[in-house]
């Protein structure tokens, strides 16, 4: 297992269609929102960065870049 996860390749979304778990490509499993925050922080993701809602919940977001297709908004749910 290579220490860097990769771009996320899915995502799974609750009922209201926020992300809660992300698929990267270097990962089997799907990854909890709060690990990929973790994960994200310490340079182990790529394509993705950290935000904060006002309520001050962490969540990850794209790291904007020519291509839309490979947006979390845009990518398979699992
Ligand atoms: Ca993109």
């Amino acid at each position: 297992m290579t220490d860097n996860a990769g771009k996320p390749v899915a995502v799974r979304k609750d009922k209201d269609g926020d992300i809660t778990h992300v698929k990267f490509k270097n990962r089997d499993r799907m990854t909890p929102v709060d690990q990929a925050v973790n994960m994200t922080k310490q340079g182990k993701t790529d394509g993705i960065r950290v935000n904060k809602t006002g309520g001050g919940k962490e969540y990850v977001q794209d790291i904007p870049d020519a291509s839309k297709k490979d947006n979390l908004a845009n990518l398979p749910e699992k």
